[in-house]
């Protein structure tokens, strides 16, 4: 391995297609065991993050992105279905609570949200957060008053996914273009909320674009806090249905790649997981993988039910997160301190240390 291996694990935004596919072509063992020392850097190797999601508009979709079952141009037989009314979200909200996710992340059928739908919306994020889960949501495209307008009613999340990468994105979607994709990235990031960012693998890319997609993201001038990679689910009566199997290594190998180059972030292992067997899904933590989606379904597919989940967790000694509801330590000290003096205050309070 090259020498550079010891400084891996450093935050960079400046990564060459040189370097990454330097990545892509390490000895398999090797680039596993990089991105493992990595993982343990920043992370505890043996804790994953845990999210549910939940389709709060579903089908219709005016966009034309190929490997999407929602998308209104392609006929696959899926139900169309309105918004959802902010009760029943609730109502999914604590059952996935209920069942162990600490974050409930909200997908919509739209290419942006529509004004008149933002009040609805933001009502679903203060409930939700209101009943103490992380909040994520993926309607579109934002534009900055909208992406302000989620972040003052308190959402922790948006994703808005790259999916490919700048070359090869043409052949996958053309409703939208990649520079669109961006500034919606910008918005969120100058709103103040954190960035979920990532993309699919098996749209029939070469390695050369999965590198160029890890590289937009890597390359942002923030990571993404959040980067689900998601293997493609070739649904009936979109274009790409039959497209080629991805060899489970290459898939793997992304996973590695994009946890080297992007240490700090939870990277997600995310669709594809219900055709994944235990020990592809376990090669993917051991790579790197720190999140999944949990529950039966993602949005209109299939996911793994959530006890052969948690039975899996317990085969391989995994702990879900927990929901840290603070930045840091110093901010919980910060906290219990305000609480102390609150009390001191108080001519009932008795304090040990002092008596
Ligand atoms: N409509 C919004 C948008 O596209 O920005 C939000 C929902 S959209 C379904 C969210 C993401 O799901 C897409 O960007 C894509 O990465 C992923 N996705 C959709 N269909 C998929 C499939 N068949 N397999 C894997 N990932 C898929
Ligand atoms: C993401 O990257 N993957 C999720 C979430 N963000 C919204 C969606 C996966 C969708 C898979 C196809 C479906 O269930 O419709
Ligand atoms: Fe619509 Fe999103 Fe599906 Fe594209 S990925 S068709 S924008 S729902």
């Amino acid at each position: 391995m090259s020498s550079a291996s010891s400084t891996y694990g450093e935050i960079r935004h400046d990564w060459s297609r040189r370097q990454v596919l330097d990545l892509f072509a390490l000895p398999f063992n090797d680039l596993l065991f990089t991105a493992q020392m990595v993982h343990r850097q920043h992370f505890d190797a043996n804790r994953v993050q845990v999210s549910t999601l939940c389709s709060i508009k579903t089908g219709a979709c005016p966009e034309d992105c190929t490997y999407c079952p929602q998308s209104a141009r392609y006929d696959t037989g899926l139900e169309r279905e309105k918004l959802m009314k902010v009760e029943k979200v609730l109502e999914e909200a604590r059952a996935a609570k209920a069942s162990g996710a600490t974050r409930f992340c909200m997908g919509a059928a739209w290419r942006s949200p529509k004004n008149k739908d933002m009040p609805y919306v933001t009502q679903m994020v203060q409930e939700v957060k209101a009943l103490g889960m992380e909040t994520c949501m993926t309607l579109g495209m934002l534009s900055d008053e909208q992406a302000k307008g989620l972040a003052d009613a308190g959402l922790d999340y948006y994703n808005h996914n790259l999916d490919t990468s700048p070359e090869y994105y043409g052949d996958i979607i053309t409703t939208r273009t990649y520079e669109d994709r961006l500034n919606t990235l910008a918005n969120v990031r100058a709103a103040g909320m954190k960035v979920c960012a990532g993309g699919i693998i098996g749209l029939g890319e070469e390695e050369k674009d999965r590198a160029g997609l890890l590289m937009q993201l890597a390359n942002l001038s923030e990571h993404p806090e959040s980067v689900p990679i998601n293997m493609l689910v070739k649904v009936a009566g979109t274009p790409l249905e039959n497209n080629k199997d991805l060899d489970p290594f290459e898939f793997i190998r992304c996973i590695a790649v994009a946890r080297i180059m992007m240490p700090k972030s939870h990277v997600r292992l995310s669709a594809g997981r219900e055709s994944m067997n235990d020990e592809m899904q376990s090669l993917a933590f051991l790579a790197g993988a720190n999140s999944i989606f949990y529950g039966e379904k993602l949005l209109t597919t299939g996911n793994p039910e959530a006890n052969e989940d948690m039975q899996l967790f317990k085969r391989l000694g995994i702990k879900p997160e927990e929901y840290q509801q603070y930045e840091d330590e110093s901010a919980v000290e910060a906290e219990l301190q305000a609480k102390i003096s609150e009390q001191e205050s108080d001519p009932f309070f008795y304090d040990a240390a002092k008596a």
